[in-house]
């Protein structure tokens, strides 16, 4: 019952349904740009890929990447993250970038995916990087007291390096962090590419508490994202490629995961697929990325769509 509900969520559903390609209309004040949305994808004045999300205060905070290889270019450019928030998810606040690669001295490149979470006043951003000094992609974890920044590197050293999981034996499966914070306080780190993995997180959320647990799920690829629902613990991520999102359930936030389905088909003119799941002014929504505003390499020009979820 459950599962014949949301898989048959998203395609064509909900508040945003149509792709626009006239501009966003956009406003400046004081160093931010207010935009005016007219669908999906939200945002046509710059690329946008990757997005983690968060209601927090009666707005839509959304944390995303930034793709800015030139037109003609096939591979991903990402040096910064970037911030929006809303009340309505339809007239947005661009914030200035509050998070650069550079903000992390050890890190080289690749403002890859990412997401922010609060907790007890202070908000905290996972995100993925290549490593300058240890080789592959690592995680590193930024803070603030706003979830506009200004972030700081919260550490000066990355969570989590490539040599600290060995489940494959690739660079990159070191990305794409998720945290979710359970209902007795304990926080969790989910991240991978290939594998899935898992950690506590203590409560300064800053370091790993006990050992790093690969997660059993079938056909993962990336993008872990957990969100809990009348006692049952969803997992959702991309699977296969080109990637489509899909869902497990457990009883417990350790497993054992039961394969659900496909949550999201691929993504048009992208062959990545990353998503967020929230809850904002009682109903859900999937927030996700495409290639719809580029005609050609549409996997690295990438743009944030939300559609409404049905559970
Ligand atoms: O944007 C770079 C990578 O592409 C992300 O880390 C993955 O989730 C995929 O979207």
């Amino acid at each position: 019952m459950l599962k014949a509900a949301i898989t048959s969520v998203l395609l064509y559903s909900t508040i945003f349904s149509s792709v626009a390609l006239a501009q966003n209309q956009l406003t400046n004040t004081k160093g931010d740009t207010i935009i005016h949305t007219t669908g999906n994808p939200l945002f046509k004045h710059l690329y946008t890929a990757d997005p983690g999300a968060m209601a927090y205060n009666g707005r839509v905070y959304l944390y995303t990447g930034h793709d800015v290889a030139p037109e003609n270019f096939n591979d991903y450019q990402m040096h910064d993250w970037q911030c929006f928030s809303s009340s309505d998810m339809v007239n947005w606040t661009q914030h200035k970038s509050p998070l650069n690669v550079k903000d992390f001295k050890w890190a080289k490149d690749d403002a890859w995916a990412s997401q922010v979470i609060e907790r007890n006043g202070k908000f905290y951003w996972y995100v993925a990087i290549e490593h300058a000094t240890i080789p592959g992609k690592a995680i590193g974890v930024a803070v603030s007291d706003s979830p506009t920044g200004p972030f700081t590197d919260a550490r000066g050293s990355a969570l989590v390096t490539n040599d600290m999981t060995k489940a494959v034996k690739i660079r990159w499966d070191d990305i794409d962090p998720t945290v979710f914070i359970d209902d007795d306080g304990q926080a969790y780190l989910f991240w991978g590419n290939s594998a899935c993995y898992s950690a506590k997180l203590k409560p300064n959320m800053t370091e790993l508490d006990g050992p790093i647990q690969t997660v059993k799920v079938p056909r993962f690829t990336e993008a872990p994202w957990v969100h809990k629902r009348k006692g049952w613990y969803y997992l959702s991520y991309s699977t296969e490629f080109p990637e489509k999102t899909c869902y497990a359930m457990s009883k417990s936030i350790n497993g054992p995961w039961v394969y659900k389905g496909i949550i999201n088909e691929i993504a048009g003119n992208s062959n990545t697929n990353h998503h967020a799941i929230i809850d904002f002014k009682g109903k859900h929504y999937f927030v996700y990325h495409n290639g719809a505003l580029s005609a050609r390499f549409g996997s690295y020009h990438r743009s944030v769509c939300i559609d409404e979820l049905f559970l």
